[in-house]
């Protein structure tokens, strides 16, 4: 449900896997040591889910949307998905849980090298505030996530660089500056 992986560095189509050779998979344990979380979830019954409860009453989330990007249902869809693919941060978590369909959350390692999460249906992520990330869908074009928030939303890009935002240096501080 959720996999990861580095990135190749060829220009080819952004919806393809860009899986490097030989392949170079990074565990959910990595990606736990720079803030990303995930879990994998009962996605047909998302409604009445327990696990899904707990994990929004823990984290205090409050708001919850539906975002599905198909070029029917979605405004200005090519502006979308060209600003999404934009490496950017948030000054809050970025909270997605595919519901259905699929697509690719690529964040930055410690090194600023490309990591690759293939979510798909079930699958749960949680960038932290201040991480440097970009989404694309993948070859099957469609995904259904939902979107969670403590508050009201807000979903501001700051497209890098950004590196001078109270969120980035306080990421900088918890997850890249800590040893492992
Ligand atoms: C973001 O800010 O990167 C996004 O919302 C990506 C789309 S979520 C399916
Ligand atoms: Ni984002």
């Amino acid at each position: 449900v959720i996999q990861a992986w580095y990135m190749d560095d060829s220009n080819e189509d952004q919806r393809l896997p860009h899986h490097r050779e030989p392949k170079e998979f990074v565990s959910l344990a990595k990606l736990d040591e720079i803030g990303v979380l995930s879990w994998k979830l009962d996605a047909d019954n998302h409604e009445t889910d327990p696990d899904l409860k707990k994990i929004c009453e823990e984290r205090g989330y409050t708001y919850k949307d539906v975002c599905e990007i198909c070029p029917e249902k979605m405004p200005n869809y090519e502006a979308k998905i060209k600003s999404f693919f934009e490496e950017h941060l948030h000054i809050d978590e970025e909270i997605r849980y595919a519901v259905a369909g699929s697509g690719y959350f690529d964040v930055r390692d410690r090194n600023d090298a490309w990591i690759r999460v293939w979510v798909k249906k079930g699958g749960m992520i949680i960038l932290p505030a201040g991480m440097y990330h970009r989404f694309t869908l993948d070859e099957t074009n469609y995904i259904k996530a939902l979107r969670f928030f403590v508050g009201e939303p807000v979903w501001t890009p700051y497209n890098r660089p950004h590196d001078h935002l109270p969120a980035r240096e306080e990421y900088i501080k918890a997850f890249l500056e800590k040893d492992v």
